[in-house]
């Protein structure tokens, strides 16, 4: 028996995950397969609005109750992955966990995000509450520099982490991620190119798994 793959697509923000998502959900409805796009933060739950809200910077949290939030909004549609995989439905994921950690623990070197007082986010700690989620078959990281994806739309900046200093700590905190999932799990595609070739690339490693996968799902970082 063969079920959903489960891929996510991580990167920094204006890397075109997105625009990706959207091209590969086609890609995959075309070869008339059951596919699901997901996106986190889900913004439309009650968790997800208060992640909403605080992205916006229209209020203020601490950093591990955010950051807790944030996996909350994971593990509140983590039995609706799971059972779409079951069912053989492939999803596409804009963001997960990995996106956790590397935002989070890239704030321990940010002065101004936390009072000196509070205890800094380490990696170990970024990553737990995350430990048993429905793992990831692939993780496609979009690798752009932070000046590139800057250029790349205009608002940039609006939100709470779109700083360069901040988007550079956390390309390289997804560097230490991929180097811990290995190259089975996670494949770095250059996005600093148009957006065909990106596409072309992103489909060689997909289009495998769209086919089905085996086993039973996993559990993120058992
Ligand atoms: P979008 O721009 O993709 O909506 O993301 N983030 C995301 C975290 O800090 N922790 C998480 O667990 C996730 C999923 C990345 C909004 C911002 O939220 C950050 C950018
Ligand atoms: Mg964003």
């Amino acid at each position: 028996m063969t079920r959903g793959a489960f891929i996510v697509i991580e990167g920094l923000d204006r890397s075109g995950k997105s625009t990706q998502a959207a091209r590969l959900l086609e890609r995959i409805e075309a070869a008339s397969k059951s596919v699901q796009l997901l996106k986190f933060p889900d913004r439309s739950t009650p968790i997800g609005q208060l992640i909403d809200s605080y992205l916006r910077s229209r209020s203020d949290m601490d950093d591990h109750t955010i950051h807790l939030l944030f996996s909350a909004n994971r593990w509140e549609i983590s039995s609706k992955i799971k059972s779409l995989l079951e069912s053989g439905t492939t999803i596409i994921c804009d963001r997960y966990a990995f996106s956790g950690i590397a935002f989070s623990a890239s704030k321990a070197l940010i002065e101004e995000s936390s009072p000196p007082s509070s205890s800094p986010l380490t990696y170990e700690w970024c990553r737990a509450p995350d430990v048993s989620l429905p793992a990831p078959d692939l993780t496609l990281f979009l690798d752009i520099s932070p000046e590139q994806a800057a250029r790349q739309r205009e608002g940039y900046g609006e939100e709470r982490y779109e700083k360069l200093e901040m988007q550079a700590r956390v390309r390289e905190v997804f560097a230490r991620i991929g180097k811990e999932i290995g190259a089975e799990g996670w494949v770095t595609i250059d996005a600093g190119r148009s957006r065909e070739e990106v596409e072309k690339d992103i489909w060689e490693k997909v289009s495998p798994l769209v086919e089905g996968v085996n086993g039973p799902v996993n559990a993120l970082w058992n």
